[in-house]
């Protein structure tokens, strides 16, 4: 087919008088072709083919036969070289595809040409035998002249034929506006409130004074009715809001709406059963996390796959990793242990706090006046262990202690009792990609002060909570623990190299005082020995105030040694203070909370949400919620139970954060196997799974193409592609279970 006929060049022509009024990037004034024959009307030249595809013109397109039997969907492409893109400049992408028989997926991507292979756009079709047009506009990242157009047919077990036709990359045309669907202005959490819990909402309207509202049952009877509030603008959204406060109805029962200024909200229960549920469901994302080990799809139905990493073509393995080139002479069996991310990399330093917070869920319901340790005993979460007399959430978590027990230096060696940093593949690898299909090289990075000290506290941990389980274990760990913290004193300052993020996260962090804190306290609470509570006592961080707006994550790790401190019984001098700090630092997340129209206790400096905000919001109500443990009063059992409220629904997206809680919830978080946005043949994540959130650095290109200039709230995209707003993460889902579980207990 020629590009555009005649009939099309005069409607353009007519077009032109119209467009003349519009400003120059309208009217698409400098729109530049740069794909050169992409209409196949002088053959198919530049084009080009892997060599296991044979291509030709077939009726005016390009026709490629695809084999079948491939593994990845790069393994089969047909594409274009040497094409310029201008960073910040918006380009449309489109193209007509076929595709027979159906049931074929295409990704299409624009990217860089020579490893490492950046893809800067990519979109996963599924082109039917009758052909269709697509259409997508993008904003490049980057300044190159070595960016190529390519469609990736590979990846199917059996062989298909593609055709394509008029493709082009159309640059300068006017950078699309996305706009959010964000449904009824009545915000609410859409799981549940608790029957004798806070219940707000939060209303978007023009409106600057009082409105009317009414709760609805699922009959449609009004069952409680009062007035709003108006908050004027909200600065983490830039909207102007008014909100409800319905906590005065005790009822309980399904299917509630709430309704104000013409507006219906999304429905809703009273009830605490979600929250048992999503105890549950977010500590069995761990399973389907593991790495070396078959997923059983009898315990996951939907999620069987096989084991990855094992050494299993095309997998190189983590039964034999080496080094970074110069950086040891050894190689170590480091198999096992959870996938981090929607990466298939494995980081001690993230492991750790995840282990720590999974523990902590578990270590809470034996301390806290609310704690049930039945909830979360043997059988509840559907494990290969289930049956083991071993309480679930403990073989969880031992399969990731396993593997950070195994990333400790041996003896004998240069940095022996220090651990490595991470293991993760030699190059970033696209998406999809089971993790049995990774064909990477596994390489260990430099041993950091940091990751050691996350190994000694959560082996620390791990001592004591499976000591009445599992004696030789807990003493394998403690043994590795005081090791490991041997090696950190003796090497106090070997930090994560910030630049060491090729194939896998860097990691940075350039201070690992907190690291020491906090191992110091969980070595002392386990052995209750006096140089760990010199250090514990000695450390500045004791007293200092660590409960900021960016209050605990991988890399500040001083509260989990506080919020241990002050939890698990111990003899500490001073204790009294530690539980202070504590409780002072919940009131400061409740003046938060309530300043907040949306009722988070999150106001990050500058309204900058940070990467992984869903779980900072998590872990600042971790720490109201311990204060309620502590003392008992009311005000922290609201305030934590309220802050669940944004990340089921109550937010200016109108999304709920965990897969599957809600009508609307986010189900297309970045993954390589949970890739079913790419995919049709592969699942979404899991129920329980939470997403990352939103994210003001909107580092990756498709967020910076939807949302470049958003507010706070909205720096968010549920699409797998957004790694910086939407990733899958065991630190986060940490986070989760243990409010979930602290909620299901105030049921
Ligand atoms: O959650 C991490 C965030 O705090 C960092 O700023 C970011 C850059 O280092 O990395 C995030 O963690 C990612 C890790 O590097 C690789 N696996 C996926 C993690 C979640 O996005």
């Amino acid at each position: 087919m020629t590009r555009r006929g005649t009939a099309l060049l005069a409607v353009t022509a007519l077009l032109a008088a119209a467009f003349a009024a519009l400003p120059a990037a309208e009217a698409g004034a400098d729109e530049v072709e740069q794909v050169r024959n992409g209409t196949f009307d002088t053959g198919t030249e530049p084009w080009w083919t892997t060599s296991n595809v044979t291509a030709g013109l077939s009726g005016g397109q390009l026709c490629a036969d695809v084999p079948g039997g491939t593994a990845n969907r790069w393994d089969a492409a047909v594409g274009q070289n040497d094409i310029t893109l201008v960073k910040g400049e918006s380009y449309r992408f489109s193209f007509k595809a076929s595709g027979s028989p159906e049931g074929h997926v295409v990704r299409a991507i624009v990217g860089l040409q020579v490893s490492p292979y950046d893809t800067w756009y990519e979109v996963s079709p599924q082109p039917t035998p009758s052909g269709d047009g697509y259409s997508y506009t993008f904003t490049s990242p980057v300044d190159t002249a070595q960016a190529q157009v390519a469609f990736q047919v590979g990846g199917g077990a059996d062989p298909w034929r593609f055709c394509l036709d008029d493709v082009s990359l159309l640059g300068g045309v006017p950078p699309e506006v996305y706009e959010p669907d964000t449904g009824p202005r009545v915000r609410v959490n859409q799981v549940a409130y608790l029957p004798d819990g806070p219940k707000n909402a939060t209303l978007v309207t023009a409106a600057t004074t009082k409105l009317p509202w009414r709760l609805r049952n699922a009959g449609g009877r009004t069952v409680a009715h009062g007035w709003t509030v108006p908050r004027g603008t909200d600065v983490s959204s830039a909207q102007n809001v008014q909100s409800i406060d319905f906590g005065a109805y005790r009822g309980h029962g399904k299917d509630f709406t709430l309704v104000a200024d013409g507006e219906t909200s999304r429905p809703f229960d009273i009830g605490a059963g979600a929250y048992e549920r999503l105890r549950l469901d977010s500590l069995k994302y761990y399973y389907t996390q593991r790495s070396g080990i078959a997923i059983s799809d009898a315990l996951r139905p939907g999620y069987g796959r096989p084991a990855g990493h094992l050494g299993t073509a095309p997998n190189q393995g983590d039964t034999n990793v080496p080094c970074r080139p110069g950086l040891c002479d050894y190689t170590l069996d480091v198999t096992g242990g959870w996938y981090d991310a929607g990466d298939h990399g494995k980081y001690v330093v993230n492991g750790g706090i995840a282990t720590w917070e999974l523990l902590s869920t578990y270590e809470r319901s034996l301390h806290a006046r609310t704690g049930r340790s039945g909830k979360l005993g043997d059988g509840t979460l559907a494990l290969p262990e289930s049956g083991n007399k071993v309480p679930d959430v403990l073989d969880e978590g031992r399969w990731e202690l396993e593997f950070l027990l195994k990333m400790q230096v041996p003896d004998g060696q240069p940095l022996a009792g220090m651990a490595h940093s991470k293991v993760h593949d030699a190059q970033w690898t696209g998406l999809p990609l089971l993790p049995s299909d990774d064909p990477q090289k596994r390489e260990l990075h430099a041993p950091t002060t940091q990751a050691t000290l996350n190994l000694a506290a959560t082996a620390a941990q791990a001592a004591r909570l499976y000591r009445p389980y599992d004696r030789a274990f807990a003493s394998r760990a403690l043994t590795a623990a005081r090791k490991a913290w041997a090696a950190a004193l003796a090497h106090p300052e070997v930090y994560p190299d910030p630049d060491d993020g090729t194939g896998g996260g860097a990691y940075p962090d350039t201070d690992a005082t907190d690291e020491f804190y906090w191992a110091a306290a969980e070595l002392y609470l386990t052995t209750g020995e006096k140089q760990f509570a010199d250090h514990v006592l000695g450390s500045p961080l004791h007293t200092a105030d660590i409960f900021a707006s960016l209050g605990f994550d991988w890399g500040r790790t001083a509260a989990a040694g506080r919020l241990d401190l002050a939890t698990v019984p111990s003899g500490l001098p001073g204790r009294d203070k530690v539980l202070r700090s504590v409780t002072k630092a919940a009131d400061t997340y409740l003046a938060t909370l309530k300043s907040e129209p949306y009722g988070m206790p999150y106001a990050p400096d500058g309204n900058r949400y940070d990467w992984g905000s869903n779980a900072q919001i998590l872990n600042n109500a971790h720490v109201v919620a311990t204060a309620y443990d502590l003392t008992g009063a009311a005000k922290y059992r609201d305030g934590a139970v309220q802050s669940m409220d944004y990340l089921l629904g109550r937010n200016a997206l109108n999304v709920s954060y965990v897969t599957g809680y809600g009508e609307v919830s986010a189900h297309n978080e970045h993954s390589r196997w949970y890739a079913h946005e790419l995919d049709p043949a592969l699942p979404n994540p899991p129920s329980g799974t939470l997403a990352g959130g939103a994210n003001s650095g909107i580092q990756d290109p498709y967020a910076q193409s939807k949302l470049r200039g958003c507010v706070g709230q909205f720096c968010y995209i549920d699409d797998i592609q957004s790694w910086s707003t939407n990733e899958t993460a065991i630190n986060w889902n940490a986070a989760l279970a243990w409010m979930a579980s602290f909620v299901a207990d105030q049921g």
